[in-house]
């Protein structure tokens, strides 16, 4: 989330920011070259797969969101984790 970069995750018809904390740890497990991480995030494991680009929560592993990572100023975000920005 330094450099430029920050992380999103899917919403109904754009993209959510993640909280700064689990963003800086997306940043580090993604600069280790880990091929997945698992965060706790607002109370529940998520699965996060780099090489998918996807998050999904443990008990519902069906249920996927795309995620990326991308230059700050070149995404219009919905908000921050569920807070609506406008
Ligand atoms: N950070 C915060 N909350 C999350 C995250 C995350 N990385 N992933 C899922 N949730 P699921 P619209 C989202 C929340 O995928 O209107 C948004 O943040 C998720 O919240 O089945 O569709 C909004 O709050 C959802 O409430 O594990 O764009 C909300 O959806 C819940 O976890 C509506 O956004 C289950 O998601």
């Amino acid at each position: 989330t330094k450099q430029g970069y920050q992380w999103f995750y899917e919403g109904k018809n754009g993209w959510w920011l993640y909280d700064p904390r689990t963003s800086a740890d997306l940043e580090e497990a993604y600069k280790l070259g880990q091929p997945t991480c698992q965060l706790l995030i607002a109370g529940h494991l998520y699965y996060i797969d780099f090489n998918r680009m996807i998050q999904y929560r443990s008990a519902e592993p069906r249920k996927r969101r795309k995620i990326k990572r991308d230059a700050r100023r070149s995404t219009v975000t919905k908000g921050i984790a569920g807070l609506k920005s406008f």
